[in-house]
């Protein structure tokens, strides 16, 4: 009996032109980020996710990063919104979706907010401050989310892309974090352990249940979790680094289902 649904959307094959902000573009391999994506939904079946596809959208090249488009609380999903206008499209199937399964809440313009930009941590909400995500939507989402007792903290983020480009939760009291990309202070009350300074992108990984995914290219970083006592499992996931996407970006996971 799976304890969550992961959905996850097909790797489009527009994603040769997809946003980029902090790389250059790369040849991206098709069948070797489809073959990746499926070893990454295989990783989460084995976790205890079911696997739910969404709707394809061939023509919306980031549209395999599904954790942008919501943030799914056991309470409530809120709709996001893009910062980038290529990506606003992606909105729609993920909302018609997840109506089903939570109350839906929505973040409304000016703002501008990506999933990316919000790390989950208990009743701890970190927003990251980027080129993606505004102050507005850090102050929206303070709002919609009070009543179900959560307290929203802005964090400044600088030189990566998103928040979880720079810290996400290794374990449940323990974060994983490239210092050099946020205000450490902000994220005071948790263990914190540095991403191996040779590998600077490492910090995103995807914890389920006990164990934590990390991407392969980072076994360094993944050797100081393991030495931590977190039981971590490795995932490829190097073509769609090229579309700077990481673990967290490819599924919305939607937990406590019945
Ligand atoms: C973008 O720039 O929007 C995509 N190429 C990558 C999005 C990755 N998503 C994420 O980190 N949550």
């Amino acid at each position: 009996m799976p304890r969550c649904i992961a959905f996850t959307r097909r790797v489009p094959p527009s994603i040769v032109r997809c946003e980029l902000t902090h790389l250059a573009r790369e040849p991206i391999d098709l069948p070797r980020a489809n073959a990746q994506h499926r070893a990454y939904e295989h990783a989460l079946e084995g976790l205890g996710c079911r696997i739910e596809r969404l709707l394809d959208l061939p023509d919306q090249p980031d549209s395999v990063f599904v954790e942008d488009a919501a943030i799914v609380f056991d309470e409530v999903a809120v709709i996001a919104r893009p910062g980038a206008a290529s990506r606003r499209a992606e909105i729609a199937s993920v909302e018609s979706t997840l109506e089903q399964w939570r109350p839906i809440v929505r973040i409304e313009a000016p703002a501008t907010l990506d999933g990316g930009d919000v790390l989950v941590a208990g009743r701890r909400v970190y927003v990251g401050i980027s080129r993606r995500t505004n102050e507005e939507a850090a102050r929206q989402l303070a709002h919609l989310l009070r009543p179900h007792g959560y307290t929203v903290a802005p964090v400044a983020v600088t030189g990566c892309l998103h928040l979880k480009s720079a810290v996400t939760l290794a374990a449940a009291d323990t974060l994983l974090v490239n210092p050099a990309w946020i205000e450490g202070a902000a994220l005071d009350g948790f263990h914190a352990i540095s991403v191996d300074p040779s590998e600077p992108m490492a910090a995103n990984v995807l914890r389920i249940g006990d164990v934590t995914l990390c991407a392969a290219a980072f076994p360094r970083t993944r050797e100081r979790l393991e030495q931590r006592g977190i039981q971590t499992r490795p995932v490829d996931a190097s073509e769609l680094a090229k579309a700077e996407g990481a673990l967290t970006c490819c599924s919305l996971i939607v937990a406590n289902i019945h």
